[in-house]
């Protein structure tokens, strides 16, 4: 079986003014859906985050992927390395999200290979990363700071009729109180029983502030993470870890660098956990040396593809570290992705993260995912278990056409509000 056509579609999904380190999120997330189609007419998709560099390298990589076998996916990362050049540790970029090229390229080829391969087969993807080890995969929920919208059309505006988790996706939450709301709301809706706060976005007291607060209405059961994406100091770290000993599940990123993770590692009692800085199998000998982080949060798209990610949790069981997983806003295709990575890895035993609440659309056929207590079964059918709807991505294809933007820059969408805000790789 050959690759015949390689589509390359970019997508823009609505998404709310949430805080971070970097700014602010823009009123879309960019995305792109990756679709190989055989000889014989079997289509497999894919998505990753999306810019107008990825959307060109893609491109460009029909030459390379055009006559390849959906089945010789380490041939094909051979042959994209060889086109495109490995990528180097500083290209991941000081923002919270990572911005290498070759692993965004590879992921969006090799899981829509997966997809082929899996259809063409008929098994799902979890079979081909080595079998279920759980039927039922807990999620995390994802609580940000934010300013009043939902993102899209909507921009700033809210639904005075919006009701339940539409009004808290909507709702303004600068403070510890309307974080309490927001994690309510959204626990409601989903049934998460775990509980993350991005960080890093307002002075470290009033987000202490806001754990204090979830563990006051949520009670010692459900774990708590926070995470500042690496703009606190080791010093303040430090400092504001030792208020939080007792009340993290994890600490994630709370200081720069492997170096940096581990200097707080050694003074404070709550397991660190990382998709900051050990985010690559190159990084893997300096967190072994250093003692950087306990817990990894694995990410297909930015570690390589399903494959890769698997591998880094058989690294994980013999090097002790715990394994869990990164989101960054997304739709359905990656949920499935995710889904299937976090079924067939038997170690990965934390409820993983996922933006997904926070948006309202999808792209493929059936519509939205429905969580049950929390929880997402792996999808069924061959392959990821999910087909495109074309006419949703059309009408998301518009809108990336339309909303103008080419790619992620928090940092100008929060001078809109603040002008003269500028990105601090160390903020406080
Ligand atoms: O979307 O604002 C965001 C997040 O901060 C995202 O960019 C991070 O990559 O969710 C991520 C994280 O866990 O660091
Ligand atoms: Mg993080």
């Amino acid at each position: 079986m050959k690759i015949r056509e390689l589509n390359v579609t970019p997508i823009a999904i609505s998404d709310p003014p949430l805080r971070n380190a970097a700014g602010l999120h823009a009123p879309y997330a960019l995305r792109i859906v990756v679709e190989l189609v055989s000889e014989d007419g079997i289509s497999g998709i894919s998505e990753i985050p999306g810019s107008e560099d990825t959307r060109q390298a893609l491109l460009s990589a029909a030459e390379v992927v055009v006559g390849c076998s959906p089945y010789e996916t380490t041939r094909l990362w051979e042959a994209l390395e060889s086109r495109y050049g490995a990528d180097s540790g500083d290209q991941r970029g000081t923002q919270p999200w990572d911005q290498r090229k070759l692993v965004h390229m590879f992921s969006a080829l090799e899981v829509a290979c997966l997809d082929l391969v899996g259809k063409a087969t008929d098994r799902p993807v979890v079979d081909l990363l080595g079998g279920r080890a759980r039927d039922r995969v807990p999620f995390s929920a994802y609580l940000f700071l934010k300013h009043e919208g939902a993102g899209g059309e909507l921009e700033f505006g809210t639904d005075p009729a919006a009701s339940g988790w539409a009004a808290g996706r909507q709702a303004e939450a600068l403070t510890p109180d309307d974080i309490v709301a927001q994690a309510q709301a959204m626990c409601e809706a989903f049934g998460f029983q775990s509980v993350k706060l991005k960080g890093g976005a307002l002075d470290p007291s009033i987000e202490v502030d806001c754990i204090r607060a979830l563990r006051d209405a949520f009670g010692p059961d459900v774990p708590l993470r926070l995470d500042p994406n690496a703009v606190w100091s080791v010093e303040t770290a430090i400092r504001w870890g030792k208020e939080l000993e007792g009340l993290l599940e994890y600490f994630e990123d709370p200081a720069r660098g492997q170096e940096g993770m581990a200097a707080v590692r050694e003074k404070v009692d709550i397991p660190l956990a990382t998709n900051m800085c050990t985010t690559g199998f190159e990084d893997l000998p300096g967190s072994v040396r250093l003692g950087s982080e306990d817990i990894i949060l694995a990410d297909h798209h930015y570690w390589g593809g399903l494959r890769a990610s698997v591998e880094l949790g058989r690294f994980c069981s013999t090097f002790d570290r715990g394994l869990s997983m990164h989101s960054n806003s997304h739709a359905g295709i990656s949920l499935a992705a995710m889904t299937h990575l976090a079924a067939a890895v038997p170690n990965l035993t934390y409820a993983v993260d996922t933006h997904y609440p926070w948006q309202s659309e999808e792209v493929v056929v059936g519509g939205r995912f429905e969580f049950d207590e929390g929880c997402l079964a792996i999808p069924e059918g061959p392959g990821l278990g999910v087909e495109l709807d074309r006419q949703a991505l059309a009408k998301q294809h518009e809108q990336y056409l339309k909303c103008g933007l080419t790619h992620r820059d928090d940092e100008i969408e929060m001078q809109k509000i603040e002008p003269g805000w500028a990105f601090q790789s160390t903020r406080w």
